[in-house]
């Protein structure tokens, strides 16, 4: 009977390694890191660890010898050897630790300055993507020198509570970013309401983005694959899901997913006649969803072809998310409950709800929202 009252304390804490483990799915964690920066931030854990798990170790050793052996003999009523004061003893505790913080301090910093180092220059990759080089340099000036050097450069704006990413290409995405692998992709950071924090556990460190500043910062992924991020600053009522992925392809994939996110711009390509002509097809068939998602106001938040603002998340690849808003899965029944009211998946966030919208245009609004694929066109 005790031994299984014993037995079930641990139950907590089993739940809470299983709820953990549950946690590397999405390869949200620090500590099974799969890009370079991760790399450097776990070894340097382990080292912080190791040094710490030292001090312990003597400490400890210390502490249990001056215990057995300097224990209170009988009949022993000499007060023993006074040390307060002692050059050597203090001395040794001071020089001790400065010395380990000292192996603590070299990896830090070159560490910190490696992170922080400016994007790559181009020159490896830019012989097979000279056309969206060619974008870069057309359109990024006026920028930085270390933004036109990058072969990919992209702008993230955090709201509450969803991450818009810019592409130097001229296209938004929202709350998944697509990069390609083994490349440094370099990142401008910056927020339109209150400080967010841009957090990848698993492909490196965070960094805030702020209303009116903009830090920078590279990742870098090795393999294809689905890495999610998190903000890490609390930032309002729906701060706990304001959630996004980074999705890494291999460089000929991305490449091809840049060219289908931008391609419906007609921005004096050579395929824009091709381009439009699939336009006008797409628009035949989903004019009623397009006229839908006019008329009930949706375009006036939401990106779809390269028209409409950014104050929601850009919907012209919407079919491709795995998650409504990062909370529910994508079906008909959740994004009709979404567009109804987001407010119960969401509490604060920005989008106003439409309880009384007629069947009619909601059908067709979620239907034209499930055409609305970029990966369907690259199969
Ligand atoms: C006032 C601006 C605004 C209007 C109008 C608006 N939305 Fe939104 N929408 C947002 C914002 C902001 C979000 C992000 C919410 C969040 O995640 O915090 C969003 C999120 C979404 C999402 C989830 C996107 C994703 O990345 O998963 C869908 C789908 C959506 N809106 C559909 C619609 C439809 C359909 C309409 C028209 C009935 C509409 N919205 C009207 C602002 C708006
Ligand atoms: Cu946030």
């Amino acid at each position: 009977m005790k031994g299984r009252i014993g037995l079930w304390r641990f139950l907590p804490l089993s739940a809470m390694f299983f709820l953990l483990a549950g946690c590397g799915e999405d390869k949200l964690t620090a500590l099974d890191p799969y890009g370079p920066q991760a790399e450097w931030i776990l070894d340097n854990m382990i080292l912080s660890l190791y040094v710490m798990a030292l001090v312990i170790i003597v400490v400890f050793t210390l502490f249990f010898i001056a215990v057995v052996k300097f224990r209170k003999k009988e009949g022993d009523n000499e007060i023993p050897k006074q040390v307060e004061g002692s050059k050597a003893l203090e001395l040794t505790w001071t020089i001790i630790p400065v010395f380990l913080l000292a192996i603590l301090a070299v990896p830090t910093i070159t560490g910190t300055y490696y992170m922080a180092e400016e994007a790559p220059e181009a020159a490896g990759t830019s012989g097979e993507e000279g056309e969206s080089a060619e974008g870069e340099d057309g359109e990024g000036s006026g920028e930085e020198v270390q933004e036109e050097d990058a072969s990919v450069v992209i702008d993230v704006t955090g709201h509450q509570f969803w991450w818009q990413f810019d592409y130097a290409e001229g296209f938004s995405a929202g709350n998944e970013v697509y990069i390609p692998t083994g490349e440094k992709v370099w990142f401008n950071l910056t927020a339109s309401d209150v400080i967010h924090s841009f957090w990848v556990p698993a492909l490196g460190g965070k960094i805030d983005t702020i209303p009116g500043i903009e830090n920078g910062m590279w990742l870098e992924a090795n393999e294809p694959g689905v890495y999610k991020g998190k903000c890490a600053e609390l930032c309002g009522p729906s701060h706990a899901l304001m959630d996004f992925k980074v999705i890494a392809l291999e460089r000929d994939d991305y490449d091809a997913w840049v060219e289908e996110m931008s391609g419906d711009e007609t921005s004096g390509e050579e395929d824009s006649e091709e381009a439009s002509q699939e336009e006008e097809t797409q628009d035949s068939t989903m004019s009623d969803g397009r006229q839908a998602f006019e008329d009930q106001g949706c375009i006036a938040c939401h990106a779809v072809d390269g028209q409409g603002t950014g104050q929601g998340p850009t919907l012209s690849n919407f079919a491709d998310r795995e998650k409504i808003a990062n909370v529910i899965d994508v079906n008909d029944e959740n994004l009709e409950a979404w567009i109804r009211n987001p407010g119960s998946f969401k509490e604060g966030n920005n989008m106003p709800a439409s309880p009384n919208m007629n069947d009619e245009d909601m059908d067709a609004i979620i239907e034209y929202l499930n055409s609305l694929s970029a990966e369907d066109e690259l199969e």
